[in-house]
């Protein structure tokens, strides 16, 4: 592969919301460095690196004090660059796996002891190129304790996954809320699906997130805002946010992630609703121990 992609903003603004203290940025990743991390054979596209240094000067720049950093497709189920980038931290990220089903339990647990609180299932063809459901639920049944499921999925395919999304047996975090289409608003046919998800069992959580891949109005992705207050307000105790730094694969626009920060009063109007998706809700689910 060639011709690195550099997919993030490279002198983002100073937000004008101040996140309130311990506030996580619960979706993030980290690419290389190459030279220590190599990508996968198989990665779908060729970054530029973007290690633990430039994540946590972002962090400090947009008001944030800890991160979540879910392993990016590119590095395939080798997770040393996320648990290099969690192990720098100083105890101020945890991470979201990717692992080969047939991983061994002690493998497992080593990847607990790294700071891992989940693994991910991604379902996009354009960045995986198989998604083995029956393997996926087998090791969903036996991950550590506390542990969850993260899955990307596409909103067209929401309603073949339901049967393989009511089998698994610890909670599931949505990211990006399955890419619904936005601009049918907050009351169209991909919004509808996705609540009657959110209402068949009560441990499934989402990330309002993504405006830049959702919303092709653009910043300051006025529809996203309309589509997802509602959802967040209805569901509060069920979501949590991150920027999506560095914005794998992102290559025309790429966003600024002040204003990604400034999207937050926007879809969390309140103080109380602010403190559950930046601080309460990704503590339950990643600082529980
Ligand atoms: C995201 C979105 C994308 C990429 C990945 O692991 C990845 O490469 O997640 C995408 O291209 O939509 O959440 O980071």
């Amino acid at each position: 592969m060639s011709n690195r992609i550099t997919s993030w903003h490279s002198s983002p603004s100073k937000p004008k919301f101040t996140p309130p203290p311990g506030a996580v940025d619960a979706h993030c990743h980290v690419f290389g460095p190459e030279a220590d991390f190599p990508f996968s054979p198989k990665a779908k596209y060729h970054p530029e690196d973007a290690g633990p240094d430039k994540l946590f000067a972002l962090r400090d720049h947009l008001g944030f004090s800890r991160n979540v950093i879910v392993q990016a497709s590119c590095h395939g189920t080798d997770n040393a660059a996320t648990l290099d980038a969690i192990a720098k931290s100083e105890g101020k990220a945890r991470g979201v796996a990717v692992v080969d089903p047939d991983i061994s339990d002690a493998e497992l647990q080593a990847l607990h002891e790294g700071g891992m609180r989940g693994v991910r299932f991604n379902f996009l063809k354009r960045l995986v190129d198989n998604a083995p459901k029956d393997k996926f639920l087998e090791v969903a049944g036996r991950l550590p304790k506390g542990w969850h499921v993260v899955i990307y999925f596409e909103a067209d395919i929401l309603e073949e996954l339901l049967p393989f999304l009511a089998a698994i047996p610890v909670p599931v975090v949505v990211d990006h809320m399955g890419r619904p289409d936005v601009t049918q608003g907050p009351d169209g046919a991909d919004m509808k699906a996705f609540r009657a998800l959110l209402e068949s069992r009560d441990d499934v959580w989402f990330k309002p997130t993504c405006p830049d891949r959702l919303d092709p109005s653009g910043d300051p992705w006025n529809q996203f805002a309309e589509a997802v207050a509602p959802l967040v307000a209805d569901y509060s105790d069920r979501c949590i946010w991150g920027t999506d730094w560095p914005h794998p694969n992102q290559q025309n626009v790429l966003p600024d992630d002040g204003h990604l920060v400034d999207m937050i009063p926007r879809i969390a109007p309140t103080a109380e609703l602010q403190q559950k998706l930046l601080v309460t809700n990704p503590d339950r689910l990643y600082w529980a121990d």
